[in-house]
């Protein structure tokens, strides 16, 4: 029976345990390009079995928040370069997570102080967070978005491509997570909520799932496919994301990925950092079939599942090979050496909530680990 504390070749990716550091946004890259502090919070987790980045633009389009990092500049590849090497050194693996937030942004953090881009110009009922001139940070609504016009799509998916291949050529990284979930672009496209467009990318669910697989195809072809993951959340109300019929959506998605040899599929179970048993539309989300219609369709990437996880109930998802890989986030934050603390029973530290966005060292790198 398969443990936590066992390795797993996930595509391209040797992974010696089960345990992976979910993606968490921490707002502390100011310019977008991660620094000291990051390296050090980076290599204090490298003993997860897997890390995965913050989200992290693909493009100034792409950003949304404060001080998050970026993957379209020199001085943020180097900055990136820093944390890789520092990771690889610490014995671990670490991915970063592509992102492109569409919609939930505001004016002020777009090229130009514009609009920020959506499928359809339809304002999230959501905020985002900036820092004041002082340097003190507050959220703030979303801006209205204006509707991508076909034909800047492809610039998009471009974006994606090359932010893939500099994060693996020039960052170091040892692969890329397509975010796909909580909202932002690509799920705003994926769901009739945020998508009422009547071109190729809207109204049927081949045509919301488009972009997806565009996305997945550019850069699984410049990350490699083996050394690509993606994360979805089928369910969640996050960022005002919603849809009335998530099973065959996220069904077909499913499908369309088994036969693009990617190395995992993470899904947060859920509403994304709250109820587990959340749901959208009439019925529970099902996600044995979700997982089915995956390896149905020849998946044989690693089943990543997040949300809300313990020891417990992430021991019995591996052992009954519901999941291969287990994510957990607020317990990385105030437990750099988690995976130690699950093997050996250690009490674990409670993260403080005051520190997850922003500021500094405090709530960052100072949490300890077991003597
Ligand atoms: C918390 C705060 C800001 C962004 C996500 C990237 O939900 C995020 C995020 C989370 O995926």
């Amino acid at each position: 029976m398969a443990t936590l504390f066992d390795p797993l070749q996930a595509g391209d990716l040797a992974l010696s345990n089960r345990i992976v550091m979910a993606p968490l946004t921490r707002n502390r890259s100011p310019d977008a390009v991660p620094g000291d502090l990051s390296v050090t919070y980076y290599r204090q987790r490298a003993s997860a079995g897997l890390i995965v980045t913050e989200a992290t633009a693909i493009s100034h389009q792409g950003q949304g928040y404060a001080d998050v990092p970026g993957l379209y500049g020199p001085g943020q590849l180097a900055g990136w370069k820093r944390v890789t090497d520092a990771v690889h050194e610490a014995g671990g693996k670490i991915v970063v997570q592509l992102w492109h937030v569409g919609r939930i942004s505001h004016n002020s953090l777009q090229p130009g102080g514009g609009k920020p881009v959506a499928p359809s110009a339809i304002r999230a009922k959501s905020k985002t967070y900036l820092v004041r001139p002082d340097g003190s940070g507050e959220f703030a609504e979303t801006s209205e978005p204006r509707a991508l016009d076909a034909d800047e799509i492809p610039g998009i998916v471009d974006d994606f491509r090359r932010a893939a291949r500099a994060a693996v050529e020039v960052a170091g990284f040892d692969g890329v997570e397509i975010h796909a979930a909580n909202g932002y672009l690509i799920d705003q496209f994926l769901r009739s909520g945020s998508n009422n467009r009547t071109d190729d990318y809207g109204g049927s669910i081949e045509n919301r799932t488009r972009f997806l697989f565009e996305v997945v195809d550019a850069v699984a072809g410049a990350a490699g496919s083996g050394r690509t993951g993606i994360r979805l959340s089928p369910v969640t109300p996050a960022n005002d994301a919603s849809d009335p019929e998530p099973q065959p959506l996220f069904e077909h998605v499913a499908s369309g990925l088994g036969s693009r040899g990617l190395a995992y599929i993470h899904v947060i179970e859920g509403a994304t950092g709250g109820g587990r048993d959340f749901q959208q539309g009439d019925k529970p989300f099902d996600y044995a079939a979700f997982k089915a219609a995956y390896r149905n369709a020849r998946g044989r990437g690693a089943w990543l599942v997040n949300n809300g996880y313990d020891k417990d109930l992430a021991e019995k998802a591996v052992a009954e090979g519901r999941a291969d890989l287990v994510a957990f986030g607020k317990l990385f934050i105030a437990n750099p050496d988690l995976v130690r603390r699950l093997k050996d029973n250690v009490a674990l530290s409670a993260p403080d909530k005051a520190t997850f966005y922003g500021g500094g060292a405090r709530g960052y790198t100072d949490y300890p680990t077991a003597a």
